[in-house]
């Protein structure tokens, strides 16, 4: 076996944001770009040799070339064996779901998520610790602080490996296994639900599914899951093929990027009862009734309200936990059933120790994302499976359990507006006066409204102690409401100003306000307090969920 050691210096700006690395395919194709991240990330390592590392990603461009460059950079590093799924694809929770089964020493995941693909897209690396969860903060600055010291990368010299085919290869001393990269993952989640029930919902003559995979990795598992095991109809899984630049699309399952799955379920034509989508790399969801759009901050609530209904759950639930901008609605379920609910930062990589330490066993975050302890990522079909599994029991329609949720426990009205591409310079300059601002805004009344605390957001985790500072600046009113700015940690293109809003109404004569009429206060008064427009010349969000 032969090692060859390649001279490399340093490249800038290889920090790890909320999900791993995530720049331009441009950037990450320049001659040692990669390489010098990934040798990193082994050299942060202790005690591989010999282990079992997972590989995989959500098959946007440049995933095949990157995994051949890493499958002779593991070999280098003393892996003894490397599972990667078939073709290259392991969807994240996927990923999660094989390093917990497989008992590996953690794996690496090949994706930017929700952002676009191609060759002028975006591309994305992230390692995952042996419980199947994104590594934490300390392990990512200690990655960072290598790349920014490096001198050298190291592989084995080998052909490609062909990776369309099921079986065992090597490449020196490791053994490369290509695998199903379905199978673990399916088995794990029909271990969860009653799929004989779903599956008799899914062949009612009045209920018809869409699930719009949109062209991101999910296809292959959805068509295998809801198709083949549970025996929807052919066709009910859309845009189910993956494709290295998702079709032009941008894979981000909103209002917005997945209009037309919107659209289809506001056409009474189509007669379709149920519908949801996932993201690039499958750890995503979004839930739609006909004509009626769940906000991911009620489907966490929903989820965990109705726990009793579903096999895995019905035990009872250790506690919940969500991300400090996601909104209070599981709160008040939480608070309802006697159970902790804790709040961390933003991204999934916080939810990890309180999941391992059996805090928590359902997490969510307004962005889409909610998951269980079946494995450490966000899982946009399992939350698909666990609307269908309470579908199936209630025999109501997706609206009808949300209004009857919020005619128990009021309705947070919700929503998050994002500014995209503004120059860094000016969302900089933006959060410096804000967060200058923060002590004096307790006790001030802003359109009528009084300020009860403001604070940039800051978060101890309770079983490791880990201190995370900066997570993002919060205004906590009176009447419960909150208005909180944080700058987007997965964008590769000047930054992104993500604004949450939250209201707490709990008269149902008052739940079909509009949301964004329901906000304007709360719309107002952050333009008053940030200056958004004023600093960054922005007179409306780009996107709105
Ligand atoms: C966004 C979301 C966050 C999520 C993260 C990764 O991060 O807000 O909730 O965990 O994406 O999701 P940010 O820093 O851009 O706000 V994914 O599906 O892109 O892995
Ligand atoms: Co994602």
């Amino acid at each position: 076996m032969s090692v060859k050691t390649v001279a490399t210096r340093p490249f800038a700006g290889q920090k790890p944001g909320t999900s791993g690395l995530r720049k331009k395919v441009k950037v990450f194709s320049q001659p040692g770009y990669l390489e010098n991240f990934v040798q990193s990330i082994f050299d942060t390592l202790n005690g591989q040799q010999g282990q079992t590392l997972v590989l995989g990603g959500d098959g946007r461009y440049f995933n095949d070339v990157a995994i051949q460059i890493i499958l002779r950079m593991a070999a280098a590093a003393g892996f003894g064996r490397v599972l990667v799924g078939q073709g290259g694809i392991l969807s994240t929770p996927a990923a999660s779901a094989v390093i917990r089964k497989r008992a590996a020493f953690g794996g690496i995941i090949l994706s930017a998520s929700h952002n676009p693909g191609g060759v002028e897209g975006d591309f994305g690396i992230k390692y995952n610790l042996a419980n199947g969860g994104p590594a934490n903060e300390t392990f990512t600055d200690a990655v960072y602080q290598r790349t920014q010291g490096i001198t050298e990368y190291r592989y084995v010299e080998a052909d490609d490996i062909d990776l369309s085919r099921l079986g065992e290869t090597r490449i020196g001393a490791m053994t490369v296994e290509v695998i199903d990269p379905v199978a673990d993952y399916a088995e794990l989640l029909e271990s969860l639900f009653d799929f004989e029930r779903i599956a008799a919902l899914l062949a009612r003559p009045g209920f018809r599914m869409r699930f719009d995979a949109m062209h991101a990795v999910t296809g292959p598992y959805a068509k295998a899951l809801l198709e083949r095991r549970l025996g929807a109809p052919a066709g009910t899984v859309v845009n189910g093929t993956p494709l290295a630049d998702f079709g032009g699309g941008h894979p981000d399952p909103n209002p917005v990027y997945a209009a037309d799955l919107v659209n289809a379920m506001a056409d009474p034509g189509l007669g379709l009862s149920f519908g949801a989508a996932s993201d690039g790399d499958g750890d995503r969801n979004m839930i739609v009734g006909s004509n009626f759009i769940v906000s991911p901050s009620d489907s966490l609530a929903i989820l965990t309200a109705n726990y009793s209904l579903i096999p895995a759950y019905a035990k009872g639930l250790a506690g919940v936990a969500r991300s400090m901008p996601t909104s209070c609605a599981v709160d008040r379920v939480a608070a309802d059933f006697g159970i902790p609910c804790f709040e961390t930062p933003t991204g999934w990589k916080f939810f990890g120790s309180l999941l391992d330490a059996g805090k928590a066993t359902l997490c969510g975050e307004e962005s889409s994302g909610t998951g269980s302890n079946h494995v450490r990522e966000k899982d946009g079909l399992w939350a698909v499976l666990y609307w269908l599994n309470i579908l199936a029991a209630r025999n109501e329609s997706v609206e009808q359990i949300v209004r009857a949720h919020w005619q128990k426990y009021g309705r947070n009205v919700y929503s998050r507006h994002d500014y995209e591409g503004v120059e860094s310079a000016k969302a900089e300059a933006m959060f410096t006066a804000l967060r200058g601002k923060l002590p004096t805004l307790a006790g001030q009344t802003i359109g009528g409204m009084r300020v009860r605390m403001a604070d940039d957001f800051s978060y101890t985790d309770p079983v490791d102690g880990a201190r995370s500072e900066h997570q993002g600046v919060r205004i906590l009113l009176e009447d419960g409401s909150r208005v909180v700015f944080r700058l987007s940690g997965t964008g590769t293109e000047g930054a992104t100003i993500r604004l949450y809003l939250e209201r707490y109404v709990a008269d149902p004569a008052q739940h079909s306000v509009p949301t964004q009429q329901a906000l304007a206060p709360l719309i107002a008064l952050a333009e008053s307090v940030a200056q958004i427009t004023a600093t960054t010349g922005r007179t409306k969000p780009d996107v709105i969920s």
